[in-house]
């Protein structure tokens, strides 16, 4: 008996993953392929069209919640392309007491099946570069100080770093959920300033409407990311499918990223009056730049 599976055993061991093996399995594998292919594109797509709709608008400081928005987009190009290469994507083995401890993985090209699951893990890094542009568009949106808009936006980064720890921690089932806590904590720190800070200043900026609809929309959404991975192949395995756990990260992405900024970039060229800092809103001189 014992004789009769070790070869099952070795097969599975011996072989390496490469870079390669996952950018392939991407390719072949429908469910997690599209995940990752259809954000790409559509990530790029609105990138086209936030250029156009804001290609009129020059005042400095409506311009600059502009280029914050339309970086989460360039963001997630960089994002799903290391995913979809494989370079962001890891097989690792979820240590004992996690649901898929005894995953397998059968790669959809060669067909060789190993030990381990795969993780989607570059979303968590590259969360760290595009949600802070989340933030600090909402935070400017509210007209809030520099203090709030830094707090918020390391905290945040904490988030996804803490969110990549609690992923990618092979050695200790328990150790895993210790980081998502910490990650949890940090995300109250951010739900405290979106609730009780900006919508404050949000009032004196007048832009309490907007702010409100964006900030609802960032919690709601920023609370099913948190609870996805929680049921998700990484967390407690209830959705042990990796396709559809990142399916769903892609959805969410869809609103969060893309319908959020969409609202942003539209609501700002219209009110550019109201966004306005004056036209030399940050320059580093007292010139300010002559009319062309
Ligand atoms: C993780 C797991 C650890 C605990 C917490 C998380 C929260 C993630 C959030 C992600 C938001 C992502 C967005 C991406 C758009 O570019 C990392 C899932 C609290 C809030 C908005």
């Amino acid at each position: 008996m014992l004789l009769a599976q070790l070869p099952a055993a070795v097969e599975h061991t011996a072989i390496s993953v490469t870079q390669g093996d996952l950018f392939e399995h991407i390719l072949n594998e429908p469910v997690i392929g599209t995940s990752i292919y259809v954000n790409i594109a559509v990530a790029g797509l609105t990138l086209l069209l936030f250029a156009f709709l804001a290609r009129n608008v020059s005042d400095p400081r409506s311009q600059l919640v502009i280029v914050s928005a339309m970086t989460v987009s360039a963001v997630s190009i960089v994002s799903y392309s290391g995913l979809a290469s494989g370079l962001t994507i890891s097989i690792i083995e979820l240590p004992d007491g996690h649901a898929l401890d005894t995953a397998t993985t059968t790669l959809e090209h060669s067909g060789a099946t190993v030990d381990g699951t795969i993780s989607l893990w570059g979303r968590y890094l590259t969360w760290a570069f595009s949600t802070p542009f989340i933030l600090l568009s909402l935070g400017l949106l509210a007209g809030s100080n520099l203090t709030k808009i830094f707090t918020a936006i390391v905290f945040d980064v904490g988030i996804m770093i803490t969110g990549l720890a609690a992923a990618l921690t092979t050695s200790s089932y328990l150790f895993r959920w210790f980081w998502y806590a910490i990650s949890c904590s940090f995300l109250l720190v951010v739900f405290y300033i979106l609730l009780v800070e900006w919508p404050e200043d949000a009032k004196t900026a007048n832009t309490s409407e907007i702010f409100n609809l964006l900030r609802n929309l960032t919690v709601v959404l920023w609370i099913g990311y948190t609870v996805w991975w929680a049921v998700g192949n990484e967390g407690l395995g209830i959705i042990s499918d990796v396709g559809i756990t990142s399916w769903g990260y892609s959805a969410f992405d869809l609103v969060a990223k893309y319908l959020f900024s969409f609202l942003v970039i539209n609501y700002t060229v219209k009110n550019v009056d109201i966004i306005s800092g004056g036209e030399s809103y940050g320059a580093t001189g007292d010139a300010v730049p002559a009319d062309d």
